[in-house]
């Protein structure tokens, strides 16, 4: 294995930057470690130190601590070095580094060792990626179980279930004129009935990885000039969006990510729907209609100054399936009742609480963690899991009809295909694929 190193902060001015050197050799920059004016010659497991780096002409008050193999994150011999946190103190201190043989690390590529060391799994390793990429508490929640029990207690039930089985159907495969007794044809397909129910509910959870990583879709619609814009704004706390009391304002459909209650949102503004004769305000408008479709929740906005009319009926034709929130705005400067399910002013902030808390439930509905399956399924482990039950559906309906050795044969691909989650076997365009994504330094 390569010695490597990189930083594993950001590399720019700030208060501390960490350096992780990590392999074999990784104890060999003991070269420019100094403690008391002495150099550092075995580093002890786990102690922190306080020294100097000195090499050519940079030198620097540092800590540095190291782990032994195999006891560090990543399997290997690792020394971790802070900085002071100017970045010309570190590119310096890198080179003379370099000059050890010891090579910058690819993205990922630390935690890409401790995957080949053994310290994790595969599922574990990605874990790591969706831990610092989640946006949203549930997010965090399932890949920190993941990221902790790399989902073994699923892993292993669905395989040793898949050995049981095919322990039964090896051991009539010698003796093809013998059939499977009634005793051992139920002891199968009890097992296949458990990984189908298990499957389905692992599967399941991949919506909610959905929602939660690219985020719940909520869209401001409502006839023009009603407060879309200026609602948005609001939830953003920021001018992201033009405002003015000419409607027709909004020409084109502008996304933006927050975090509402702990939920991953992308909400969508767009532009007031009405009968217009303005080119641009026409293609947008059809850009508002064609959105709609992909979102999850619809805020729909009407104006409790100028009450309900015409234009607002036919929008409402327009999303009359979709999960609705009804809004009246203008509270501030209320003339009519409307009936809907929440009245607010974003000019006063009257009633957008109450707002957010209805929200929150909806998205609630929508975000459903099961009790029983907190760990939600990436799109590889749910393309995976959906191939094995596949398998095992076609080989529940074909039991009777199959030859022992072609079950064999499905079995044994079953229980490749969790090997191949889990990286027990791997290639390297599959490791590339996970470990690009991460950053250099993870
Ligand atoms: N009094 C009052 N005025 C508001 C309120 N919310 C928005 N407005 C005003 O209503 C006008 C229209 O607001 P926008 O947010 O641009 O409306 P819009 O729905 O995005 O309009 P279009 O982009 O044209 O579809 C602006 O002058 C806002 O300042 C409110 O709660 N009370
Ligand atoms: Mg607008």
């Amino acid at each position: 294995m390569d010695t490597i190193v990189a930083p594993i902060t950001p590399l720019m001015r700030t208060s501390v930057i960490v350096i992780r050197v990590s392999g074999p050799r990784a104890f060999d920059v003991s070269k420019y470690l100094y403690v008391s004016g002495k150099k550092i010659n075995d580093f002890k497991h786990k102690y922190v130190y306080h020294g100097e780096f000195i090499a050519d002409d940079i030198k620097d008050d540092v800590i540095f601590y190291a782990f032994h193999s195999p006891n560090s994150y990543t399997g290997e011999n690792v020394v971790e070095i802070s900085f002071h946190g100017n970045p010309i103190i570190v590119q310096k201190a890198l080179k003379n580094i370099y000059k050890l043989g010891i090579r910058l690390a690819e993205p990922g590529e630390f935690t890409k060792q401790a995957f080949l060391n053994g310290k994790i799994d595969l599922i574990q390793a990605e874990a790591v990626y969706e831990l610092i990429d989640s946006k949203s508490v549930t997010g965090i929640y399932s890949s920190y179980e993941k990221l902790r029990s790399g989902m073994r207690g699923e892993v292993d039930f669905i395989k040793e279930n898949l050995l049981d089985i095919l322990s039964v159907v090896e051991a009539y495969i010698d003796f093809p004129e013998e059939d499977l007794s009634d005793f051992e044809l139920k002891y199968v397909y009890e097992r296949l009935d458990n990984i189908i129910f298990k499957l389905e509910k692992l599967i399941s959870t991949f919506e909610t990885f959905k929602y939660v990583n690219e985020g719940v879709k909520i869209a401001i619609i409502g006839k023009p000039n009603v407060g879309k814009s200026s609602l948005m704004n609001y939830l953003l706390r920021e001018n992201r969006v033009i405002v003015s009391d000419i409607p027709g304002t909004t020409r084109d459909v502008v996304e933006e990510e927050i975090n509402i209650k702990g939920y991953n949102v992308k909400l969508i503004d767009t532009a007031g729907i009405r009968n217009s004769n303005d080119k641009i305000e026409v293609i947008g408008i059809e850009f508002s209609k064609n959105k709609l479709n992909e979102a999850n929740i619809v805020l729909f906005l009407f104006d409790l100054e100028k009450g309900v009319d015409e234009d607002d009926l036919q929008i409402m034709n327009l999303v009359k399936d979709k999960n609705i929130i009804k809004v009246a705005n203008k509270l501030d400067k209320k003339m009519v009742d409307i009936d809907c399910d929440v009245e607010i002013s974003v000019k006063t902030g009257e009633g957008v609480d109450d707002l957010l808390n209805i929200l929150e439930k909806q998205i609630k509905s929508i975000v459903v963690v099961n009790e029983d399956n907190k760990q939600l399924l990436s799109e590889r482990q749910r393309d995976a899991f959906l191939e094995i039950l596949n398998h095992i559906q076609d080989i529940k309906k074909n039991f009777n009809v199959l030859t022992l050795d072609l079950l064999a044969v499905d079995l044994h691909f079953c229980l490749n295909k969790i090997s191949e989650l889990t990286g027990e076997i791997y290639t390297e365009d599959l490791l590339k694929n996970i470990f690009d994504k991460f950053c250099i330094g993870k």
